[in-house]
């Protein structure tokens, strides 16, 4: 089946004051739907048409030589976005809670110190592209991809990822990403980052 871009799990106003409505609207409803139409064009006619989006990115290589670039980049925002509005939610935020909570203080020695990392990989991720928290096989760990490649192109499972792509925060932001970036952090869903950790 073709891939579909989700509905949102809240309303497009829900994460105000910290993500607006405008930017949910355009995020959501057409960068994400682009990624969703151009991945569904790269892959039709494919033996790979019907594969989750997950199994396509964790075997890029073994595509057409031809598709890799065009669904790296598409199947590969299509991902990432879905994680994205799922990562976020209304009445969220804080310190994280749960058993991703010890993990990250025993693996970055605070919490504060885990967000200083993260917000840095952010920061600093020239151009477009995303900051990450993972779990790969020695245990978590904070990254960087560009563009729209995804942690599970490299061997990691995602567990937060913030998108530094001017379009999710400059109407807002303007070119001020660091505070977008601390503004993230008030919107973050640990609930279901503790959910990707479970299953991770
Ligand atoms: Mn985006």
């Amino acid at each position: 089946m073709a891939f579909e871009v989700p509905d949102l799990p809240y309303a497009y106003d829900a994460l105000e004051p910290y993500i607006d409505e405008t930017t949910m609207h355009l995020h959501h409803d057409k960068h994400h739907q682009a990624y969703v139409d151009k991945a569904n064009a790269a892959l039709e006619g494919t033996e790979w048409a019907d594969r989750s989006v997950e199994d396509v990115l964790t075997n890029l290589s073994s595509l057409p030589g031809d598709k890799q670039t065009a669904v790296r980049n598409n199947a590969g925002g299509h991902y990432n976005h879905s994680l994205f509005w799922k990562m976020m939610a209304p009445n969220a935020g804080g310190d994280p809670t749960g058993d991703i909570a010890a993990a990250i203080s025993d693996t970055f020695g605070s919490c504060d110190d885990f967000k200083a990392q993260f917000k840095a990989a952010g920061a600093n991720r020239f151009g477009s592209g995303w900051a990450w928290l993972v779990k790969d096989s020695s245990g978590l760990a904070v990254v960087s991809t560009p563009n729209q490649d995804s942690p599970l192109s490299d061997g990691s499972a995602p567990l937060l990822g913030v998108d530094v792509w001017e379009h999710a925060y400059y109407l807002k932001y303007q070119n001020k990403r660091p505070e977008y970036l601390d503004a993230f952090w008030n919107v973050v869903n640990w609930d279901y980052v503790n959910e990707l950790y479970a299953a991770a």
